[in-house]
Order: C-alpha cells, then structure tokens, then sequence
C-alpha cells in the first residue's frame, strides 16, 4: 500500500470546546491546550486516539524511515500507510463476498440494512409496529398510561414478534443469502429495559426452531411492559440517587450524566420501590440492544460501554459498574446486570436456532449491540470534533465527538462506540417528529407538501414570532406538556434593547409551522451552544426521517450557521450497526482493536456513507439575526423553566 498519509497535529479550534459552563468557569479562558491529531489518508481525515497520534510520533521522532523529518517541525508528518497500518489494518479486510446485518429496534419499528464487503447497501427491510402488528395495540410504538402521569412503556413480545417477522421478510425477499452473512450487529432504543424471569436463561439457550420466537417468550418476562426513553415518571427516583451520591454534577461526573427520568437505573429504581415481586422474580435486566442480543446467541449478552452510559450505572471513564450507585439504586443489582463489554467486542456466535430456521452460517458472530443515537455516529462516520450530527426522529439528537468527559447538569457524555479512547456528547429531545406531525395535521391538511409549502411562505426569523411546542414532557428543557406562543414587538433582528414579548393564544398555520421548526433548531443551537458544542460546527450532517426535507435542511443551515449534509439512507441507526457489525468482525480477526475509519479505506464516497450536500447559508446577516433569538429564546425558556419546570 502506497497511500500517502499526513499526521495533523491541532490545537481545538474552539478552545472552550465541551467546557462546563455549570461550574462558574470564565468562559474566556481556555481551560486547556491539548492537542488532537488527525490522520489524512488520501482524502479521508482520521482523527486519532490520543496515543496513537503520540505514539506515531514517537515512533518517527526515533528515526522511522518512512517519516519526512522536515514535516515534522512544521508539526505535520508525512508517513507511509504502512506504518499507520501496522497500529490498525494489518493488511487486513473483509472477505470479498462477506455480507454484514445491522438491525435498528427504534420507537415505531424494526428496520434492517444489509452491507456488503465494499460497504454498500445490498438490501434493508422494515416492520412498522402499530401498522404491522395492531394486535398490542400501540400508539406510535408505545402505551401512554393514563393512570401515571409521565409512564410511557412498550410491550416486550412486541419487538420478539417484529424480530421474527423481518426475519422471515429478509428471507421471503431473496435478496439475502443468510449464509453469506459473516456478522450481525443491532441498535436500539436507548435507555429502555427488559426484565427476564427467573428461568428465562433455560429459554434462550434451548429454542426451538420450528416454532416462532414470539411462541417460546410468553412466559420469558417478569413485566411484561419495558419502560422506555419517553418516561418521565421517575423524577422522585432521580433526585433521591443524585442525592445518595452527593448531587447531580457529581452523578455526571461519574456516570456522564445527570438523574434522568428516562434512564435505566432510575427506571429500576421505581420498580424495585413500586413492584417489588417484579424486580424479585428477575434475574436479568438487558437494554434492548442487549436484549435483541441475546435472542441472537440464546444466551445473555453483556450491555456494551456505550449504551451502558445511557443507564446512570456505569462509571464512565473506568467502563465498570460503579458499586456506590448500583447500591443506591437497588439492591442486588450488579448481579441482574451482568458484564458491560466495548461495542466492537463479539458478543457470541449466532445460536444454533437462528441456523436451522433461516440458514444463517454457524460461524457468524454476534457483536454487541449498542444504542440508536452512537450507532447513527457510526452510521454517520462522525470523526472530526467540530461536525455535528442532528438527527430528527421520534427524538430529535443533537450529537458530535470529544476526547474528554467534563461533567455538565445537561446533556450526555457516553464512550465513543467506535473509538475506544474518546467519547460521544450529545443533547436529546422528546418532542421530534411526533410533534411535528401533530403539527402538520393540525394546521397543514395532514401533508408533508402543505407544510413545506406554508414553511416556505413565511419568512426567516418569522415576523418575531416564536413558539415552544410540547406535546410530550421535554426532556431539554425539562417542562411539562403546553404550547407558548410569543411575539416579539417590533424585532428588526439588530439588537435586543427594549424588545418587549407578548405571550398570544394562536397563530396564523404558516406562522405556527415555521415557529415549530425555528424553534427546535434556536433550541438546539441555544443549547449546544450552552453545552459548548462547536459553534458554528464546520458542517452538520443530518439523518433521520425528517432529514428528507429540503426545506427543514435549509432552516437549519441558516440557523446554525453552516452548510448541511445527509448520508444515503436516512435509517443511519441500522446502517451504523451494519458497519459496526462488519468492524466487531476485524477487530477480532486482528485480535485487538482498530479504527473504524481504517475501513472506508481511500473512497468513502464510494460507499455507502459518503456524505451528499444539501443546503447552506444563504445570507450571513440572517445568521447574526438568528444569533439574536437564540439569546432570546433562552432567556424566555429560562423563565418557562423557573415558573413550571420540573425540580
Ligand atoms: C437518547 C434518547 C432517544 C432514544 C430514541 O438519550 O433518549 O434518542 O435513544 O430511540
């Protein structure tokens, strides 16, 4: 391999970069000077584990002949690939007719995509829960309790019964050679929990494969209803752990983030307290990344490091359970949780049920699955810490990369999934596309094109009208279910002096569209901005379902400031557990763990997740303008916050 390569060695361009503004920093003070490095592989820029980079350096400071000595005073290196591969590749790939199966068990379905050894999509499936499956009678996926305020659950069977279902449709589609399949991996829904019954480990490893999954896992639960990221019930539980640690910033220290109601160990915590024959009658809890795990190796798979974060459990930068807070959270609990493992690791060999009822090769391997949102940083091939990932969904995420852990009272820090040293920050929304869709039916006949339409015809910045919309509880900011609507007398967009707000009933439907969408990306930027996420990121890449939308796409380009890129496929959880699937299996022929970046080789455009452009600033006075109500949408919310958040 003759490649050439180029060894960067940067300062962060934003020096406050992921600073904690909670802790009364000024914030005009750089609070360190580390130095990133990248790899530039042909086109491809690589950024590099810490060590790496320094031992790379190293390496040629002591005279490796490949290094370009004169390069190296200028602080960048030129080597040959070789010598990067021998930390990396090893001359390894993937076999040439090999084929990788990532799954996505999102909110609303089930979806699968299917890559081949050059990366490109052969094949992806999807099951639509409340469409496919009317018979658990979910609303988008899910049952809102009337009797608890905030309890939002899904039926466990229903996602056993969606897995053989997308089983059987890969299989009827014969645009898939199961036998061909060298590993699978999955995403799911971060954050929900699954509660096996005592026994249930008999079940998984003894399965018969004439009969359906959903036949054999009636029995296998001990509630039957998994709590999952859009519950809000467990305020209570919050504060009480945060309390028994010594406070919310110290659990963010520890476990990189906050209490939230939405995480797994609160959400155990209430079941001990309130169904105490159902956290006793279990001796299993898995995520449901791991627990679609474990239905593929017919045994209990480990809860893998990135996901792992998303529970309020794990000490984050040791990667073990932390022993203070599983104690603070019910008793016994470490025993139910099993081992936490790296998501590149294997997590098994597929179990033998899965070979005789679909003809999967016995040597595929299962590796970890992992949640939705670090799944779609692998999907989106996030590498470089000033891009930022926003994905609409049923959540909206704000997310990017950084190789440091600074506790923050908001947003989220887990472990990088594909990068073993760095970490993942990201900001999450309740209110996404079912807000949005209430919206549109509400005031635009139910149509995506009315919607645009009405978008598009009222201006940027809106004539000073700004709106919060919550359909469902918020998580960032943490209010309950309401509209606010406000007007802003007199906004020419220089300056905020003497504006006055008016709070109003309604809008116009083109004013109360164009309100809904400017006010989730001010929001976003306010708050990322608040995080100390890059601002303006040097580029944001945008995925799901709403991700389709040019008109969406360019709103966001001019609030945030940047151009806006999308991947093929707007499904980038499956497609990010298709890579990372195809990367547990390198990993583990090399016997250690690699880049993934190593395998996009020369052309990512040449696979399937070359990034496309799709829209850009058009006009930087706006920016400045939107930068002004950004300021103002905060001070509002922090008012909003003050007078009905939640404490
Ligand atoms: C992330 C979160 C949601 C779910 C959606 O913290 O709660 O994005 O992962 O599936």
């Amino acid at each position: 391999m003759s490649a050439s390569c180029v060894l960067e060695e940067q300062q962060p361009s934003n020096p406050y970069q992921y600073q904690n503004q909670n802790q009364n920093q000024n914030p005009t003070t750089p609070h360190e000077t580390r130095i990133i490095f990248f790899l530039h592989i042909n086109n491809t820029r690589i950024l590099l584990p810490k060590s790496t980079g320094t031992k790379i350096l190293k390496s040629s400071d002591l005279g490796q002949k490949e290094a370009d000595k004169s390069l190296l005073t200028s602080r960048k290196l030129r080597f040959s690939l070789g010598l990067f591969c021998t930390l990396s590749m090893d001359n390894l790939s993937l076999p040439e007719d090999a084929l990788f199966l990532g799954f996505d068990s999102s909110t609303q379905s089930l979806k699968a995509t299917v890559l081949d050894s050059k990366l490109n999509i052969v094949t992806s499936e999807i099951v639509k829960f409340d469409l496919e499956l009317p018979h658990y009678k979910t609303k988008d996926g899910v049952y809102r309790d009337p009797s608890i305020n905030g309890r939002i659950v899904s039926p466990t069977l229903m996602w056993v019964e969606a897995f053989d279902l997308i089983l059987h449709r890969l299989q009827d589609s014969k645009k898939l050679d199961f036998k061909k399949l060298t590993a699978v991996s999955g995403s799911g829904q971060q954050h929900g929990s699954v509660y096996w019954k005592k026994g249930s480990s008999t079940i998984l490893s003894s399965l018969d494969p004439k009969k359906p999954l959903v036949a054999q896992f009636g029995q296998a639960f001990s509630t039957k209803e998994s709590p999952i990221w859009m519950d809000s019930s467990t305020t209570e539980q919050c504060r009480a752990i945060e309390k028994v640690v010594g406070g919310a910033l110290k659990l963010s220290e520890l476990t990189g983030s906050r209490a939230y109601e939405r995480y797994t160990g609160p959400q155990i915590r209430r079941i001990f307290e309130k169904q105490p024959e159902v956290y006793n009658n279990t001796e299993r809890i898995s995520l449901v990344s791991s627990f679609f795990a474990s239905l593929l190796i017919g045994g209990y798979a480990c809860i893998d490091h990135t996901d792992g974060a998303g529970m309020n459990l794990m000490d984050i930068k040791e990667r073990v359970w932390s022993k203070q807070i599983l104690e603070a959270t019910a008793p016994g609990l470490e025993e139910k949780l099993g081992k936490l493992a790296p998501a590149h690791a294997v997590a098994g060999l597929i179990a033998p049920y899965f070979v005789e009822r679909f003809q999967f090769n016995k040597e595929c391997l299962v590796v970890q699955w992992s949640g939705d949102n670090p799944n779609s940083l692998a999907g989106l091939s996030l590498n470089t810490p000033g891009d930022l990932a926003i994905s609409l969904g049923t959540s909206d995420t704000v997310f990017g990369i950084t190789m440091d852990h600074k506790p923050s009272l908001e947003g989220h820090v887990f472990p990088n999934p594909v990068d073993t040293k760095g970490y993942m920050v990201m900001l999450c929304y309740k209110n996404g596309s079912l807000t949005r869709e209430d919206i549109r039916d509400r005031c635009a006949d139910k149509s995506w094109d009315v919607f645009n339409r009405f978008l598009k015809q009222a201006p940027p910045l809106n004539g000073g009208k700004m709106g919060f919309y919550y359909k469902d509880h918020e998580i960032l900011p943490p209010l309950p279910i309401g509209y606010h609507r406000y007007t802003l007398e007199n906004f020419k967009g220089n300056t905020l002096d003497g504006l006055v707000e008016h709070e109003v009933k309604e809008f116009d439907f083109p004013s109360e569209i164009r309100a809904l969408i400017e006010g989730q990306f001010l929001a976003m930027r306010g708050h990322a901005e608040r995080f100390g996420m890059p601002s303006p990121p040097k580029r944001i890449i945008a995925t799901g379902g709403a991700s389709a939308n040019h008109s969406i796409l360019s709103s966001m380009a001019s609030i945030f400031g940047c151009n806006v890129y999308t991947v093929q496929t707007s499904d980038s959880a499956s497609l990010g557990a298709a890579l990372r699937a195809a990367h547990g299996w390198l990993c583990k022929k090399k016997g250690s763990f690699m880049p993934i970046s190593c395998m996009y080789k020369d052309d990512l455009g040449k696979t399937a997740f070359g990034c496309k452009f799709v829209a850009t600033v058009e006009d930087s006075q706006l920016v400045a303008k939107y930068a002004l109500l950004v300021k103002k949408r905060m001070e509002i919310e922090n008012r909003l916050v003050q007078k009905l958040g939640r404490k």
